[in-house]
């Protein structure tokens, strides 16, 4: 397997370390590596784990479902039920239609908003990942950023020039790429995860949703991260801002590969075999994983999300004391937590790029061998979830005091 991994950021090279860690098994917030060591883990699968590991509904769900059979090729009842929870909880999604990764959700949305706008520009900002989608990937977050890769070999120049890079937190940025390109849309993470955590500015989405009202183009938002984690009903929830596309994942599949797009019924309305945007998955729609799926919402009421607070402003809070005086801003949002080693509070993806690669590395090498594991870049988010506990954090906290005296030596 390249890099010994099926996904770059799973390799540990960027932090310094020769070899990923395979796992075994994982134990609520707990994975156990293929040696017998255990970490408390703040990487819970890159996200889709908010109920921790192996939670017994969830798996529970997915071994009844297994057992009537694993894959049909017909619609099935569990994906009806699993839209209704979906439009329950997004005020913008009348309908969806599932794919298996947050690629193809992001690939199909780009298609459908450029079919219904009859343009071809895409806005997008430097630093946001949506998967690895041929026309997405330049100056992308997450693994891009972690390997120091500003798009990819074999990405068309056609491919690439139909995508406008603009400044995340940047009115001036996003005007100019508007008035210059009438867009088929505006493409965000409403709450970015894949520079680090930076939360918009107070009125960007706002502005974002009015630049793509007046200029005709669809505001697609990708709550891939963001949905279901930072509230009930996404990003769009916490800022009262309607997506025209909302691209959906990750804990929408609880651990088993789902997820989504989805928007206004007339606008969906426009994909096949409804209408003419072509769009199409031998294994959307999985029965397993729409299980998995509507165990895990079922178990994320208000409740959960109340919890899940608490949780992060604790590691927040912890991790800010452990660091004292030192240039660590630690960024946060409900379920999602990182710290840059940057002096100054990091707005977009260039104070991401600024923050101390070795220092970060030293950070977590010091970590893993306290049992603490955390996301193998700088460029990623913690993630919190329901099964991480106060004395989980706690003793993450003790770990990264000394973690930070290791960073910092
Ligand atoms: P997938 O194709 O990996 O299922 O989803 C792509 C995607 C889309 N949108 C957002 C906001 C995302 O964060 C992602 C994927 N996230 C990364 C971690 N930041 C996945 C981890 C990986 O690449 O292995």
């Amino acid at each position: 397997m390249p890099g010994g991994v099926n996904s770059p950021v799973r390799a540990m090279r960027s932090i310094g370390r020769e070899h990923p860690i395979f796992a075994a098994r994982g134990e609520g917030a707990e994975l156990v590596d293929v040696d017998g060591n255990r970490y408390i883990d703040w990487v819970c699968s890159w996200g889709p784990l908010i109920l921790g590991h192996a939670h017994p509904r969830v798996v529970a769900a997915v071994r009844e479902a297994a057992e009537r059979g694993t894959s049909y090729g017909t619609p099935t009842g569990g994906e009806v039920e699993l839209a209704a929870e979906v439009v329950e909880r997004f005020r913008s999604v009348d309908m969806m239609r599932m794919v298996n990764s947050g690629t193809e959700a992001s690939m199909s949305a780009v298609r459908l908003a450029r079919a219904a706008t009859g343009r071809d520009m895409i806005v997008k900002f430097a630093g946001a990942y949506h998967g690895h989608v041929d026309g997405l990937l330049a100056e992308s977050g997450s693994g891009l950023a972690t390997q120091g890769i500003p798009a990819s070999p074999g990405v068309t120049r056609a491919q690439a020039a139909d995508t406008m890079v603009v400044r995340w937190n940047d009115r001036e940025s996003v005007d100019a790429a508007v008035d210059e390109h009438a867009p088929a849309a505006i493409l965000a993470e409403p709450v970015p995860a894949n520079m680090g955590v930076v939360p918009p500015d107070d009125g960007f989405l706002e502005f974002l949703r009015e630049r793509a009202d007046t200029a005709g183009a669809m505001l697609i938002l990708d709550e891939v991260i963001s949905g279901f984690r930072v509230a009930r009903g996404g990003a769009q929830e916490i800022y009262g801002v309607d997506a025209d596309l909302t691209i959906m994942g990750k804990v929408l599949g609880g651990g088993l590969p789902a997820a989504a797009y989805g928007g206004r019924r007339e606008l969906m309305d426009r994909v096949a075999p409804a209408g003419d945007t072509y769009q199409a998955g031998t294994l959307s729609g999985n029965p397993l994983a729409v299980a998995a799926g509507l165990a895990t919402l079922r178990e994320l009421e208000e409740p959960a999300y109340e919890r899940l607070d608490a949780l992060t402003d604790r590691l927040s809070a912890g991790l800010r004391d452990a660091a004292g005086e030192r240039p660590v801003q630690v960024a946060s949002v409900r379920g999602l937590v990182t710290p840059f080693f940057s002096a100054a509070p990091v707005k977009d993806f260039d104070g991401a790029s600024a923050t101390d690669p070795e220092a970060y590395g030293r950070f977590c090498r010091a970590l893993l061998d306290r049992g603490i594991y955390p996301p193998a870049s700088r460029f990623e988010a913690w993630f919190v979830s329901l099964a991480h506990d106060e004395a989980a954090i706690d003793r993450t906290v003790a770990a990264a005091a000394e973690a930070f005296d290791a960073a910092f030596a």
